[in-house]
Protein backbone atom coordinates (compact mmCIF):
# COMPACT_ATOMS: atom_id res chain seq x y z
CA UNK A 1 0.00 0.00 0.00
CA UNK A 2 1.42 3.44 -0.98
CA UNK A 3 3.20 5.80 1.75
CA UNK A 4 2.12 8.97 2.58
CA UNK A 5 5.27 10.17 1.23
CA UNK A 6 4.44 8.92 -2.36
CA UNK A 7 1.33 10.75 -1.63
CA UNK A 8 2.73 13.99 -1.11
CA UNK A 9 4.54 13.95 -3.51
CA UNK A 10 2.42 12.88 -6.19
CA UNK A 11 4.12 9.82 -6.98
CA UNK A 12 1.71 7.28 -8.35
CA UNK A 13 3.17 3.78 -6.57
CA UNK A 14 4.15 1.19 -9.04
CA UNK A 15 2.53 -0.95 -7.78
CA UNK A 16 -1.00 -1.35 -8.39
CA UNK A 17 -3.78 -0.16 -5.33
CA UNK A 18 -5.16 -3.52 -3.47
CA UNK A 19 -8.48 -4.84 -4.36
CA UNK A 20 -9.70 -5.53 -0.89
CA UNK A 21 -13.39 -7.46 0.18
CA UNK A 22 -13.87 -7.20 3.78
CA UNK A 23 -15.17 -9.52 5.95
CA UNK A 24 -17.03 -9.11 9.40
CA UNK A 25 -18.70 -11.78 11.96
CA UNK A 26 -20.86 -10.07 14.34
CA UNK A 27 -20.47 -12.06 17.45
CA UNK A 28 -22.85 -11.26 20.84
CA UNK A 29 -21.02 -8.91 22.57
CA UNK A 30 -20.10 -11.88 25.87
CA UNK A 31 -17.71 -13.47 23.12
CA UNK A 32 -14.67 -13.35 24.88
CA UNK A 33 -10.95 -12.22 23.68
CA UNK A 34 -12.22 -8.36 22.81
CA UNK A 35 -13.92 -9.64 19.61
CA UNK A 36 -17.08 -9.62 20.45
CA UNK A 37 -19.70 -7.35 19.27
CA UNK A 38 -20.87 -6.31 15.85
CA UNK A 39 -19.02 -5.95 13.04
CA UNK A 40 -17.88 -2.19 11.64
CA UNK A 41 -17.72 -2.46 8.00
CA UNK A 42 -17.71 1.05 7.22
CA UNK A 43 -14.97 1.81 9.66
CA UNK A 44 -13.23 -1.01 8.52
CA UNK A 45 -13.81 0.34 4.85
CA UNK A 46 -12.68 4.01 6.21
CA UNK A 47 -8.93 2.33 7.44
CA UNK A 48 -8.58 0.08 4.16
CA UNK A 49 -8.84 3.60 2.37
CA UNK A 50 -6.31 5.03 4.49
CA UNK A 51 -4.09 2.37 3.81
CA UNK A 52 -4.36 3.28 0.06
CA UNK A 53 -6.66 0.61 -1.07
CA UNK A 54 -9.69 -0.35 -2.46
CA UNK A 55 -12.80 -2.12 -1.02
CA UNK A 56 -14.32 -3.93 -3.94
CA UNK A 57 -17.30 -5.94 -2.00
CA UNK A 58 -17.90 -7.32 1.41
CA UNK A 59 -19.35 -9.49 3.51
CA UNK A 60 -21.20 -9.96 6.59
CA UNK A 61 -22.58 -13.16 9.29
CA UNK A 62 -24.24 -12.71 12.71
CA UNK A 63 -23.25 -15.82 14.24
CA UNK A 64 -23.09 -17.20 18.19
CA UNK A 65 -19.62 -18.08 17.47
CA UNK A 66 -16.71 -18.11 15.29
CA UNK A 67 -15.85 -21.49 13.26
CA UNK A 68 -12.44 -22.64 14.78
CA UNK A 69 -11.05 -23.21 11.55
CA UNK A 70 -11.97 -20.53 9.52
CA UNK A 71 -13.75 -18.25 11.59
CA UNK A 72 -16.53 -17.71 9.03
CA UNK A 73 -18.81 -20.67 8.64
CA UNK A 74 -18.93 -22.97 5.67
CA UNK A 75 -21.93 -21.18 3.41
CA UNK A 76 -20.81 -17.69 4.08
CA UNK A 77 -16.90 -18.89 3.37
CA UNK A 78 -18.16 -20.17 -0.09
CA UNK A 79 -20.07 -16.71 -0.87
CA UNK A 80 -16.81 -15.25 0.10
CA UNK A 81 -14.81 -17.39 -1.96
CA UNK A 82 -16.60 -16.59 -5.09
CA UNK A 83 -17.07 -12.82 -4.49
CA UNK A 84 -13.11 -12.60 -4.34
CA UNK A 85 -13.45 -14.83 -7.48
CA UNK A 86 -15.99 -11.89 -9.38
CA UNK A 87 -14.07 -8.83 -7.95
CA UNK A 88 -10.64 -9.96 -9.00
CA UNK A 89 -9.42 -9.45 -5.50
CA UNK A 90 -6.45 -9.59 -4.18
CA UNK A 91 -6.71 -9.35 -0.58
CA UNK A 92 -9.22 -9.86 2.14
CA UNK A 93 -9.22 -7.95 5.37
CA UNK A 94 -11.59 -9.50 8.37
CA UNK A 95 -12.53 -6.63 10.60
CA UNK A 96 -12.37 -9.87 13.68
CA UNK A 97 -8.93 -10.93 15.11
CA UNK A 98 -7.74 -14.01 13.52
CA UNK A 99 -5.66 -16.67 14.87
CA UNK A 100 -2.19 -17.52 12.75
CA UNK A 101 -4.18 -21.35 12.06
CA UNK A 102 -7.47 -19.02 10.79
CA UNK A 103 -5.42 -17.25 9.04
CA UNK A 104 -3.70 -19.84 7.05
CA UNK A 105 -6.59 -21.70 6.53
CA UNK A 106 -8.57 -18.96 5.42
CA UNK A 107 -5.64 -18.47 2.65
CA UNK A 108 -5.25 -21.85 1.49
CA UNK A 109 -9.16 -21.90 0.60
CA UNK A 110 -9.35 -17.83 -0.82
CA UNK A 111 -5.83 -18.50 -2.59
CA UNK A 112 -5.54 -14.26 -1.64
CA UNK A 113 -3.83 -13.01 1.33
CA UNK A 114 -5.87 -12.37 4.49
CA UNK A 115 -5.49 -10.11 7.28
CA UNK A 116 -7.19 -8.93 10.22
CA UNK A 117 -8.02 -5.79 11.39
CA UNK A 118 -5.06 -5.35 13.80
CA UNK A 119 -2.72 -6.11 10.68
CA UNK A 120 -3.98 -3.67 8.49
CA UNK A 121 -3.93 -1.20 11.81
CA UNK A 122 -0.28 -1.59 11.88
CA UNK A 123 -0.01 -1.08 7.87
CA UNK A 124 -1.20 2.00 8.13
CA UNK A 125 0.72 3.30 11.56
CA UNK A 126 3.67 1.89 9.70
CA UNK A 127 3.47 3.74 6.64
CA UNK A 128 2.23 7.29 8.81
CA UNK A 129 5.20 6.75 10.90
CA UNK A 130 7.96 9.94 10.04
CA UNK A 131 9.99 10.08 13.42
CA UNK A 132 12.32 8.09 14.88
CA UNK A 133 10.69 7.01 17.87
CA UNK A 134 7.46 6.27 16.06
CA UNK A 135 8.91 4.39 13.45
CA UNK A 136 10.66 2.34 16.86
CA UNK A 137 7.28 1.92 18.01
CA UNK A 138 5.40 0.62 15.09
CA UNK A 139 8.25 -1.71 14.23
CA UNK A 140 8.61 -2.94 18.12
CA UNK A 141 4.41 -3.77 17.63
CA UNK A 142 4.99 -5.24 14.53
CA UNK A 143 7.23 -7.94 15.51
CA UNK A 144 5.12 -8.43 18.49
CA UNK A 145 2.70 -9.33 16.50
CA UNK A 146 4.25 -11.19 14.24
CA UNK A 147 6.35 -13.51 16.56
CA UNK A 148 3.52 -16.29 17.20
CA UNK A 149 2.76 -16.33 13.37
CA UNK A 150 6.27 -17.16 12.69
CA UNK A 151 4.71 -20.93 12.19
CA UNK A 152 2.49 -20.01 9.60
CA UNK A 153 5.73 -18.52 7.58
CA UNK A 154 7.90 -22.04 7.76
CA UNK A 155 5.18 -24.76 8.11
CA UNK A 156 6.03 -25.87 4.87
CA UNK A 157 9.70 -26.48 5.70
CA UNK A 158 8.34 -27.88 9.06
CA UNK A 159 6.56 -30.87 6.77
CA UNK A 160 10.20 -32.08 5.72
CA UNK A 161 11.09 -32.54 9.17
CA UNK A 162 9.15 -35.69 9.62
CA UNK A 163 10.04 -38.49 12.10
CA UNK A 164 9.81 -38.64 16.04
CA UNK A 165 12.11 -36.28 17.65
CA UNK A 166 13.64 -35.28 14.41
CA UNK A 167 14.88 -32.05 14.26
CA UNK A 168 14.14 -31.13 10.99
CA UNK A 169 15.63 -27.91 9.09
CA UNK A 170 12.23 -26.61 8.95
CA UNK A 171 12.07 -26.36 12.69
CA UNK A 172 15.70 -25.37 13.08
CA UNK A 173 15.25 -22.50 10.70
CA UNK A 174 12.25 -21.16 13.02
CA UNK A 175 13.69 -21.26 15.87
CA UNK A 176 16.79 -18.94 14.21
CA UNK A 177 14.04 -16.78 13.03
CA UNK A 178 12.35 -16.39 16.39
CA UNK A 179 15.81 -15.48 18.12
CA UNK A 180 16.10 -12.79 15.42
CA UNK A 181 12.92 -11.47 16.06
CA UNK A 182 13.82 -11.23 19.95
CA UNK A 183 17.12 -10.29 19.66
CA UNK A 184 15.44 -7.18 17.11
CA UNK A 185 12.59 -6.65 19.87
CA UNK A 186 15.51 -6.42 22.76
CA UNK A 187 17.18 -3.71 20.63
CA UNK A 188 14.25 -1.53 19.95
CA UNK A 189 13.31 -1.63 23.18
CA UNK A 190 16.70 -0.55 24.63
CA UNK A 191 16.55 2.03 21.84
CA UNK A 192 13.33 3.14 22.74
CA UNK A 193 14.76 3.05 26.52
CA UNK A 194 17.18 6.12 25.61
CA UNK A 195 14.84 8.40 23.64
CA UNK A 196 12.33 8.19 26.71
CA UNK A 197 15.78 9.09 29.29
CA UNK A 198 16.54 12.10 27.06
CA UNK A 199 12.70 13.43 27.23
CA UNK A 200 12.80 12.99 30.75
CA UNK A 201 15.08 16.13 31.27
CA UNK A 202 12.74 18.01 29.21
CA UNK A 203 10.16 17.07 31.44
CA UNK A 204 11.76 18.00 34.36
CA UNK A 205 12.11 21.40 33.37
CA UNK A 206 8.49 21.75 32.55
CA UNK A 207 7.33 20.81 36.08
CA UNK A 208 5.02 23.20 37.85
CA UNK A 209 3.68 24.19 34.54
CA UNK A 210 0.06 23.25 34.29
CA UNK A 211 -0.54 20.45 31.65
CA UNK A 212 -3.34 19.41 29.26
CA UNK A 213 -3.62 17.18 26.91
CA UNK A 214 -5.36 16.58 23.99
CA UNK A 215 -6.68 12.83 23.64
CA UNK A 216 -9.59 11.30 21.33
CA UNK A 217 -10.79 9.20 18.81
CA UNK A 218 -8.76 9.33 15.45
CA UNK A 219 -10.05 12.04 12.89
CA UNK A 220 -11.82 13.95 16.45
CA UNK A 221 -9.64 17.32 15.16
CA UNK A 222 -7.60 17.09 17.55
CA UNK A 223 -4.59 18.00 15.61
CA UNK A 224 -6.64 20.94 14.13
CA UNK A 225 -7.82 22.34 17.62
CA UNK A 226 -3.87 21.94 18.25
CA UNK A 227 -2.98 24.08 15.06
CA UNK A 228 -5.52 26.61 16.22
CA UNK A 229 -4.53 27.21 19.35
CA UNK A 230 -1.15 27.30 18.73
CA UNK A 231 1.69 27.50 16.17
CA UNK A 232 2.36 24.29 16.18
CA UNK A 233 1.69 22.77 12.02
CA UNK A 234 0.93 19.76 13.20
CA UNK A 235 -0.40 17.36 10.25
CA UNK A 236 -3.88 16.88 9.42
CA UNK A 237 -6.12 15.13 7.04
CA UNK A 238 -9.29 13.58 6.64
CA UNK A 239 -7.89 10.29 6.91
CA UNK A 240 -7.05 7.93 10.37
CA UNK A 241 -4.31 8.40 12.45
CA UNK A 242 -2.33 11.09 10.65
CA UNK A 243 -0.75 11.66 13.93
CA UNK A 244 1.76 9.59 15.73
CA UNK A 245 3.85 11.22 17.92
CA UNK A 246 3.57 13.65 20.74
CA UNK A 247 3.67 17.31 19.83
CA UNK A 248 4.12 19.96 22.91
CA UNK A 249 3.89 24.28 22.57
CA UNK A 250 3.14 26.52 25.21
CA UNK A 251 -0.08 28.31 25.46
CA UNK A 252 -0.17 31.83 26.64
CA UNK A 253 -3.42 33.00 27.79
CA UNK A 254 -2.37 36.80 28.91
CA UNK A 255 0.56 38.06 30.26
CA UNK A 256 1.06 35.80 33.77
CA UNK A 257 -0.91 32.46 32.75
CA UNK A 258 0.62 29.83 30.52
CA UNK A 259 0.09 26.44 30.22
CA UNK A 260 1.66 23.57 27.88
CA UNK A 261 -0.73 21.69 25.29
CA UNK A 262 0.18 18.40 23.63
CA UNK A 263 -1.29 16.78 20.75
CA UNK A 264 -0.83 12.77 20.73
CA UNK A 265 -2.06 9.71 18.57
CA UNK A 266 -5.58 9.40 18.02
CA UNK A 267 -7.67 6.47 19.34
CA UNK A 268 -9.82 3.36 17.42
CA UNK A 269 -12.20 0.89 18.77
CA UNK A 270 -10.45 -2.32 19.81
CA UNK A 271 -6.76 -0.95 19.35
CA UNK A 272 -4.72 -3.37 19.13
CA UNK A 273 -2.76 -4.13 22.50
CA UNK A 274 0.59 -4.22 21.11
CA UNK A 275 0.03 -0.81 19.47
CA UNK A 276 -1.25 0.57 22.57
CA UNK A 277 1.54 -1.22 24.64
CA UNK A 278 4.65 -0.11 22.19
CA UNK A 279 3.58 3.68 22.24
CA UNK A 280 3.31 3.90 25.93
CA UNK A 281 6.22 6.60 25.73
CA UNK A 282 4.27 8.54 23.21
CA UNK A 283 1.20 8.58 25.65
CA UNK A 284 3.22 9.33 28.51
CA UNK A 285 2.13 12.81 27.55
CA UNK A 286 -1.44 11.68 28.66
CA UNK A 287 -0.37 10.25 31.61
CA UNK A 288 1.59 13.36 33.06
CA UNK A 289 -1.26 15.89 32.10
CA UNK A 290 -3.08 17.68 34.60
CA UNK A 291 -5.92 17.82 32.15
CA UNK A 292 -7.06 15.47 29.48
CA UNK A 293 -9.30 17.72 26.80
CA UNK A 294 -11.27 15.18 25.53
CA UNK A 295 -12.37 15.85 21.53
CA UNK A 296 -15.35 14.47 20.30
CA UNK A 297 -16.36 14.50 16.54
CA UNK A 298 -19.69 15.25 16.65
CA UNK A 299 -20.36 14.94 13.38
CA UNK A 300 -19.77 11.03 13.43
CA UNK A 301 -22.40 8.22 13.21
CA UNK A 302 -21.75 7.51 16.98
CA UNK A 303 -20.49 9.99 19.17
CA UNK A 304 -21.07 7.94 22.45
CA UNK A 305 -19.90 4.85 21.16
CA UNK A 306 -16.89 6.66 20.05
CA UNK A 307 -16.61 8.15 23.55
CA UNK A 308 -16.88 4.67 25.11
CA UNK A 309 -13.88 3.80 23.12
CA UNK A 310 -11.78 6.16 23.86
CA UNK A 311 -12.41 6.06 27.94
CA UNK A 312 -11.57 1.83 27.27
CA UNK A 313 -8.55 2.46 25.90
CA UNK A 314 -7.70 5.20 28.17
CA UNK A 315 -7.96 2.72 31.11
CA UNK A 316 -4.98 0.82 30.05
CA UNK A 317 -2.64 3.66 29.92
CA UNK A 318 -4.05 6.00 32.64
CA UNK A 319 -5.28 4.02 35.95
CA UNK A 320 -6.47 7.07 37.97
CA UNK A 321 -9.08 9.10 37.69
CA UNK A 322 -8.21 12.28 36.07
CA UNK A 323 -9.43 15.86 35.73
CA UNK A 324 -10.94 15.77 32.52
CA UNK A 325 -13.13 18.29 29.62
CA UNK A 326 -15.61 16.94 27.55
CA UNK A 327 -15.24 18.89 23.63
CA UNK A 328 -17.58 18.43 21.25
CA UNK A 329 -15.63 19.35 17.73
CA UNK A 330 -17.42 20.00 14.27
CA UNK A 331 -20.37 21.31 15.64
CA UNK A 332 -20.71 23.22 12.16
CA UNK A 333 -21.39 20.26 10.64
CA UNK A 334 -24.57 19.06 12.86
CA UNK A 335 -27.64 20.93 14.51
CA UNK A 336 -25.94 22.85 17.20
CA UNK A 337 -29.12 23.07 19.22
CA UNK A 338 -30.25 18.90 18.76
CA UNK A 339 -26.95 18.30 19.81
CA UNK A 340 -26.11 20.32 23.00
CA UNK A 341 -29.72 19.20 24.27
CA UNK A 342 -28.88 15.26 23.95
CA UNK A 343 -25.50 15.97 25.17
CA UNK A 344 -25.20 18.26 27.69
CA UNK A 345 -27.36 16.41 29.86
CA UNK A 346 -24.81 13.46 30.38
CA UNK A 347 -21.68 16.16 29.83
CA UNK A 348 -22.94 19.32 31.75
CA UNK A 349 -19.55 20.51 32.19
CA UNK A 350 -19.11 19.98 28.12
CA UNK A 351 -17.76 22.63 25.51
CA UNK A 352 -19.34 22.67 22.25
CA UNK A 353 -16.54 24.23 19.42
CA UNK A 354 -15.59 23.85 16.02
CA UNK A 355 -12.04 23.92 15.75
CA UNK A 356 -12.12 25.43 12.16
CA UNK A 357 -14.45 28.45 12.25
CA UNK A 358 -12.99 28.85 16.10
CA UNK A 359 -16.78 29.33 16.83
CA UNK A 360 -16.75 28.09 21.20
CA UNK A 361 -13.17 28.84 21.87
CA UNK A 362 -13.70 31.64 24.46
CA UNK A 363 -15.57 28.82 26.41
CA UNK A 364 -12.45 26.35 26.08
CA UNK A 365 -10.16 29.17 27.06
CA UNK A 366 -12.55 29.80 29.73
CA UNK A 367 -12.78 26.40 31.18
CA UNK A 368 -9.54 25.38 30.66
CA UNK A 369 -8.09 28.74 32.85
CA UNK A 370 -10.97 27.47 35.74
CA UNK A 371 -9.29 24.13 35.99
CA UNK A 372 -5.74 25.42 35.91
CA UNK A 373 -6.90 28.05 38.72
CA UNK A 374 -8.71 25.30 41.33
CA UNK A 375 -7.64 25.80 44.56
CA UNK A 376 -5.24 28.75 43.73
CA UNK A 377 -5.03 32.16 45.73
CA UNK A 378 -2.64 34.97 45.96
CA UNK A 379 -0.58 35.02 48.69
CA UNK A 380 2.52 36.91 50.08
CA UNK A 381 5.65 35.52 51.60
CA UNK A 382 8.98 36.65 52.87
CA UNK A 383 11.34 34.05 51.39
CA UNK A 384 15.24 34.18 52.65
CA UNK A 385 17.51 35.24 49.78
CA UNK A 386 19.51 32.12 50.28
CA UNK A 387 16.44 30.17 49.01
CA UNK A 388 15.65 32.19 46.27
CA UNK A 389 16.05 29.30 43.75
CA UNK A 390 12.74 27.74 44.97
CA UNK A 391 11.20 30.43 43.02
CA UNK A 392 12.45 29.53 39.84
CA UNK A 393 9.72 27.27 39.15
CA UNK A 394 7.10 29.74 39.86
CA UNK A 395 8.92 32.44 37.37
CA UNK A 396 8.64 30.08 34.77
CA UNK A 397 5.05 29.10 35.14
CA UNK A 398 4.30 33.21 35.41
CA UNK A 399 3.07 32.60 39.29
CA UNK A 400 5.15 35.77 40.51
CA UNK A 401 2.92 38.68 40.94
CA UNK A 402 5.47 40.81 42.52
CA UNK A 403 8.88 40.59 43.88
CA UNK A 404 11.13 43.13 46.10
CA UNK A 405 13.90 42.85 48.29
CA UNK A 406 14.30 44.05 51.99
CA UNK A 407 17.72 43.34 53.67
CA UNK A 408 18.37 39.34 53.24
CA UNK A 409 14.61 38.67 52.69
CA UNK A 410 12.26 38.73 49.48
CA UNK A 411 8.80 39.44 49.87
CA UNK A 412 6.97 38.00 46.98
CA UNK A 413 3.18 38.48 45.62
CA UNK A 414 2.58 34.95 44.06
CA UNK A 415 -0.28 32.77 42.69
CA UNK A 416 -0.21 28.85 44.44
CA UNK A 417 -1.92 26.36 45.48
CA UNK A 418 -2.45 24.81 48.56
CA UNK A 419 0.28 22.33 48.83
CA UNK A 420 2.92 24.60 46.81
CA UNK A 421 2.46 26.71 49.67
CA UNK A 422 2.60 24.46 52.54
CA UNK A 423 6.27 23.31 50.82
CA UNK A 424 7.38 26.75 50.49
CA UNK A 425 6.48 27.32 54.48
CA UNK A 426 7.85 23.59 55.43
CA UNK A 427 10.52 23.15 53.40
CA UNK A 428 12.28 26.48 52.12
CA UNK A 429 11.80 28.15 55.05
CA UNK A 430 9.66 31.02 54.09
CA UNK A 431 6.75 32.96 56.24
CA UNK A 432 3.40 34.02 55.50
CA UNK A 433 2.89 37.66 55.31
CA UNK A 434 -0.67 37.76 53.76
N1 LIG B 1 -16.10 20.72 9.43
C1 LIG B 1 -15.12 20.61 10.32
N2 LIG B 1 -14.06 19.84 10.06
C2 LIG B 1 -13.08 19.73 11.00
C3 LIG B 1 -13.16 20.43 12.24
N3 LIG B 1 -12.05 20.13 12.94
C4 LIG B 1 -11.31 19.27 12.19
N4 LIG B 1 -11.93 19.02 11.01
C5 LIG B 1 -11.44 18.15 9.92
O1 LIG B 1 -11.40 16.81 10.39
C6 LIG B 1 -10.31 16.11 9.80
C7 LIG B 1 -9.44 15.48 10.85
O2 LIG B 1 -8.78 16.49 11.57
P1 LIG B 1 -7.45 16.25 12.41
O3 LIG B 1 -7.18 17.52 13.16
O4 LIG B 1 -6.37 15.68 11.57
O5 LIG B 1 -7.96 15.12 13.43
P2 LIG B 1 -7.13 14.35 14.55
O6 LIG B 1 -8.06 14.19 15.71
O7 LIG B 1 -5.86 15.03 14.82
O8 LIG B 1 -6.92 12.95 13.85
P3 LIG B 1 -5.73 11.85 14.04
O9 LIG B 1 -4.43 12.55 14.14
O10 LIG B 1 -5.87 11.00 12.86
O11 LIG B 1 -6.08 11.11 15.31
C8 LIG B 1 -9.57 17.12 8.93
O12 LIG B 1 -10.01 16.95 7.61
C9 LIG B 1 -10.02 18.46 9.50
O13 LIG B 1 -9.97 19.49 8.54
C10 LIG B 1 -14.30 21.27 12.48
O14 LIG B 1 -14.47 21.91 13.51
N5 LIG B 1 -15.25 21.31 11.49
MG1 LIG C 1 -3.98 14.41 14.63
Amino acid sequence: MGTRRDEEQGFSTEKPRDRVVLAGVNLPAAWGGGQGGDADLPELARLVDTAGADVVGQVEQNRHRPTPSTFLGKGKLEDLQELVEQTEANLVVFDNDLSPAQGKNLEKVLEVNVIDRTELILDIFASHASTKQARLQVELAQLQYMLPRLTRLWSHLERQAGGIGTRGPGETQLETDRRLVNKRIAVLRRQLQEIESSRSTQVRSREGVFKASLIGYTNAGKSTLMNGITDARVYVKDQLFATLDATTRKVEIDERRRFLLTDTVGFIRRLPHHLVESFKATLQEVQDADLMLHVVEASSEDPQHQIDSVNEVLQEIVPEDKPTLMVFNKMDLVDEELFKNRYSRHYPEAIFISAKSKEGWAELRDAIVKHMTVDERIVKVAIPITNLQCLSRFHRTGSVIEQTFEADLCHAVLRVKEEELNRLLSREGATLLE
